[in-house]
């Protein structure tokens, strides 16, 4: 009896491989590159279901370049990450959100690493001491300086129109690793039992609206009138708000059932919390190849931002592309009131 094609396990390597095939103009660079970041997620789920058994719970003391506090597990899987990266050869240099300048790796013998890699982590870890789901965030783009010289900062000063893949790693109630190399969105999950992510969910598309909206609540007062008068308008049409506190989770939330993400300027964080290298752009691609929008609270695209430092920050509005144009309309409204 023939088996059914569709339902045999296709492995996240197997899944990689079959897209370099697919399009000539890649040499396996990429591939390798994105088993290596695989390895990797694998190691940091491994410590983090069980972060509460081993010493590794609780602060490091630190404070990280971005004024977080720094958690021991964030640590752990940014060295990680670093280390597995180190094994192909393929990545010339990180950027990690966890560290003030970006690092070269050494090089392994015949390689000519043609890409960067940018990461946070463990973003949302101020969750880890209470259970609740974190994620790493990374991102990859070609370097751009002179390939017989030394990384410079301008190969990770690039817009995220230049990315070239992007991805999560969400360690919830199971591990999905969902990443885009710009031709559509994947997501496959951990299977513990075999020790391989495993496709399952095929060309993720992001539902056109939705009925959750993702806010700190606790800072209405501090939005700008726009801001607060969408936020009524969410409340007034009964969407639910859901809000975690790890972006990755609440973005994935909304991948999979629609709604929009927002993160608007503060008193506190005046240009935004959110990284934009770490954190918008990666996501922003993400979003958007599944067919969302990805704006700042002052509606320029988050992928055509110039990025001018490695910890830039920026506001965020992200999600289905009918909630974040109704969020538009309330900017346009009464943004032009204000002034
Ligand atoms: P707040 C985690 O620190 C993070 O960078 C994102 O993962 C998350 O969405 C946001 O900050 C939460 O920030 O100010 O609401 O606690």
């Amino acid at each position: 009896m023939e088996t059914s094609n569709r339902n045999r396990i296709i492995t996240l390597d197997e899944f990689i491989l079959k897209q370099q095939k697919e399009y000539t103009s890649s040499t396996g660079e990429l591939t390798n590159l994105l088993r290596d970041i695989g390895v990797a997620a694998k190691i940091i789920n491994r410590e983090v279901n069980k972060a509460g058994l081993v010493n590794i719970l609780g602060v490091a003391g630190a404070e990280n370049e971005s004024g977080d506090t720094v958690q021991k597990l964030d640590i752990y899987a940014n060295d990680k990450l670093i280390e597995c990266l180190g094994n192909s050869g393929e990545c010339a240099a990180i950027a990690s959100e966890e560290l003030e300048n970006f690092v070269a790796l050494p090089p392994v013998a015949k390689k000519k690493p043609k890409y960067v890699v940018v990461f946070d982590p463990l973003d949302g870890s101020s969750n880890i001491d209470v259970n609740v789901s974190v994620g790493t965030i990374f991102s990859i783009y070609r370097r751009i300086s002179d390939p017989a010289g030394p990384i410079t900062i301008d190969d990770f000063l690039q817009p995220g129109t230049s990315l070239v893949a992007a991805g999560y790693v969400l360690y919830g109630t199971s591990t999905i690793l969902v990443y885009t190399t710009g031709h559509g969105v994947n997501g496959f999950t951990l299977d513990p039992s075999i020790g391989e992510f495993c496709i399952s969910h095929r060309d993720i598309k992001i539902p056109e609206d939705g009925a959750y909206y993702a806010v700190n609540q606790g800072y209405y007062l501090k939005f700008d009138l726009e801001m607060r008068r969408y936020i009524d308008h969410c409340s007034d049409m009964n969407f639910g708000l859901r809000y975690i506190g790890s972006m990755v989770s609440d973005i994935h939330r909304i991948m999979i059932q629609g709604g929009i993400f927002l993160y608007p300027h503060t008193r506190k964080y005046p240009k935004g919390k959110l990284r934009l290298l770490y954190e918008c752009n990666p996501m922003a691609m993400i979003v958007e190849q599944a067919g969302g929008i990805a704006i700042t609270c002052n509606l320029e695209r988050i992928l055509d931002l110039p990025v001018n430092d490695l910890h830039q920050r920026a506001t965020i509005s992200i999600g289905s592309p009918k909630m974040v144009s109704e969020m538009k309309a309330f900017v346009e409204k009464y943004s032009a009131v204000k002034s």
